[in-house]
């Protein structure tokens, strides 16, 4: 509706500085607050309390952190589509109505954009509808630390970091939900003892175990491998074996090759398209399965986040699709959305889209 646009609910607030917004480490700042129901994807994230009822849902019953003031009306209530919020409850249509209050705050030629990327990510991804896992809101500065070196495993991660997501994607896989317990930290709002008890190196993810903290997110998937119970990501077969190490050493590079594209004026670079071929030759290398190593190992963990980001920013910003004339990488993408491991930990692409153009000031 035209006159939600300047609803003064619908603003984003950044904070992020002009000075960190011109750099390119997009994996060291906070998300900007943005004052929309994608708090059902983010419980620490405050939530906008809109005046008159816009096209958005409750997701009820709704824990207190997540609930909304308003409700659809009786003709939009029930979408298509289902969703999928972190405490595991399952309702209809929020996921849209996410969608729906991003996509009021677009003008209309970006509507339409925005539009068709939901569509074709969508197709891609082969949405899985197993309910998400319950977890708690992101700790901020005035939160109390948990009870620390008791004894539990606790994986500290940010919602929204791609790092932490590797570690977050193999915990899943391996199945231990039980054992390995989820700390969302908020990084745009920290908490001084994350830095001062848990981890001096003040990132995510990092992984309290036997009262030790590790850290750097490929260590953290090799040793959660490792040193728990559950399916192997790393094949016996010695040639996959040194694939993956190869693989691992140029997740960095390739990231930066795809970085630099996003972040210039113009063409997707030469050196983009070279690392996204790379990419695509290595997914087929092995022929007995879609992933790097043939089967899912933690080669898929170590890109799945980026691959992620990538497709997302490159078709809203570049208006470029990775996939296209890469039948691997389009397989991989459709293969690995199957996987319930890594669907559990994937963000809304329009809030990821949004919130990357915002900090780094693309239009
Ligand atoms: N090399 C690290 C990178 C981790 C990282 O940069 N995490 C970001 C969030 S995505 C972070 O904690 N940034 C906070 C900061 O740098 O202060 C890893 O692989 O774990």
């Amino acid at each position: 509706h035209p006159s939600m646009e300047h609803h003064p609910n619908r603003r984003v607030e950044s904070t992020f500085t002009a000075a960190q917004a011109r750099t390119n480490d997009f994996a060291r700042f906070p998300l900007p607050r943005v004052t929309t129901d994608a708090r059902l994807h983010f419980p620490s994230r405050p939530v906008a309390v809109y005046k008159d009822p816009p096209l958005a849902t409750s997701c009820s019953p709704s824990p207190p952190h997540r609930r909304q003031e308003f409700e659809l009306p009786p003709n939009r209530r029930h979408g298509r589509r289902r969703c999928r919020c972190r405490t595991g409850h399952v309702s209809r249509p929020s996921r849209g109505a996410e969608s729906t209050a991003l996509h009021s705050r677009l003008n209309y030629s970006n509507r339409f954009s925005a539009v068709f990327l939901t569509w074709r990510l969508f197709l891609c991804s082969n949405v899985r509808s197993s309910p998400k896992e319950n977890l708690p809101p992101s700790l901020t500065s005035t939160s109390e630390p948990p009870p620390l070196f008791d004894g539990t495993t606790r994986l500290y991660v940010a919602y929204h970091c791609p790092y932490a997501q590797r570690a977050w994607i193999a915990r899943n896989y391996k199945g231990l939900q039980d054992k390995i317990k989820i700390i969302g930290i908020d990084l745009a709002d920290r908490p001084a003892w994350y830095k001062e008890k848990v981890y001096p190196q003040n990132k995510v993810p990092s992984l309290e175990h036997n009262n030790e903290v590790k850290g750097e997110s490929l260590d953290l998937v090799k040793y959660i491998d490792s040193n728990f119970d559950g399916p192997a990501l790393l094949p016996d077969d010695s040639a996959k074996k040194q694939f993956a190490e190869e693989l691992l050493v140029y997740t960095d590079e390739s990231n930066k090759a795809l970085y630099s594209s996003i972040t210039s004026k113009g063409d997707v670079a030469e050196e983009t398209v070279a690392a996204l071929d790379k990419i695509e030759a290595a997914l087929g290398k092995f022929s007995d399965g879609p992933f790097f190593l043939g089967q899912f190992s933690l080669v898929d963990i170590a890109y799945v986040p980026f691959i992620e980001r990538f497709q997302i920013f490159f078709s809203g910003i570049k208006n470029y699709d990775i996939t296209k004339d890469r039948p691997n990488i389009q397989k991989f993408i459709e293969e690995v959305n199957k996987i319930d491991a890594y669907t559990q930990t994937k963000l809304d692409p329009q809030f990821l889209l949004e919130h990357t153009k915002k900090r780094l000031g693309i239009e």
